[in-house]
């Protein structure tokens, strides 16, 4: 039994229905509220210290850290893998996916934001600059490196580890209105993966927490 504890536009949470939904596992969601910081509450942190989602919960164990769910969900559940057989395309899946779980996610997470909102009184013009300028430090020569791999509609023949991690910074990159007009690498890859049931299923706009949806 799966259950994956998530929040409708955690890109975290986001990356995990992707890969969910391409290994097509099925799994109960259920939605934790950030914005009421439910996952600061102690009936979460008891379960998650970092007090974070997602919380990926399989038979009764509890896995609290994005990448290594993904990573741990591809080993314990073998068939459709995300990541590819031969050990160089596995290399190149995981240099591209780190640099976006690496260096994007820490400085673009709500409680940094919430930080130098609160703390330094920025204005959230300021922010959406702060925004913009960590995503082009990252997707500018990630854009460059799809350009060396001459990649076509995915990363490979198919989605998988890459798009998993690519499509929700993605999303959240395009809240902020980050121009991709000199990005077409990453543009086609988007495309193709919304086109697919697999990402329209996993996306923010289908979760039942998302207030449009309530
Ligand atoms: N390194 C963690 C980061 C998780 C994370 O930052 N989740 C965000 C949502 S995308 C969150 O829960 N933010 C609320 C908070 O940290 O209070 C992972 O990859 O799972």
């Amino acid at each position: 039994m799966i259950r994956l504890h998530g929040y409708y536009r955690s890109s975290t949470s986001y990356r995990l229905r992707i890969a969910l939904e391409l290994k097509r596992l099925e799994y109960e969601y259920v939605p934790v509220n950030l914005l009421t910081s439910e996952q600061k509450g102690e009936a979460f942190t008891s379960r998650n210290p970092f007090g974070s989602v997602p919380l990926l919960e399989v038979d009764g164990r509890d896995y609290v850290q994005s990448m290594a769910q993904i990573e741990w969900l591809d080993e314990a559940f073998p068939e459709r893998p995300l990541l590819p057989e031969a050990i160089e395309d596995r290399y190149v899946a995981r240099e591209l996916a780190y640099a976006i779980a690496t260096e994007l996610h820490a400085p673009l997470n709500l409680p940094v934001l919430k930080y130098l909102a609160n703390e330094y009184g920025k204005s959230q013009d300021e922010i959406g600059a702060w925004y913009r300028h960590w995503l082009a430090r990252t997707l500018d020569p990630l854009e460059a490196r799809l350009a060396q791999l001459d990649t076509g509609e995915f990363l490979f023949d198919a989605p998988g580890f890459f798009e998993v991690c690519l499509l929700p910074q993605v999303y959240n990159a395009r809240r902020f209105e980050f121009d991709f007009g000199d990005k077409p690498h990453i543009e086609r890859i988007e495309k193709a993966c919304l086109a697919l049931p697999e990402f329209q299923r996993a996306h923010p706009d289908a979760q039942p927490d998302n207030p449009e949806n309530q």
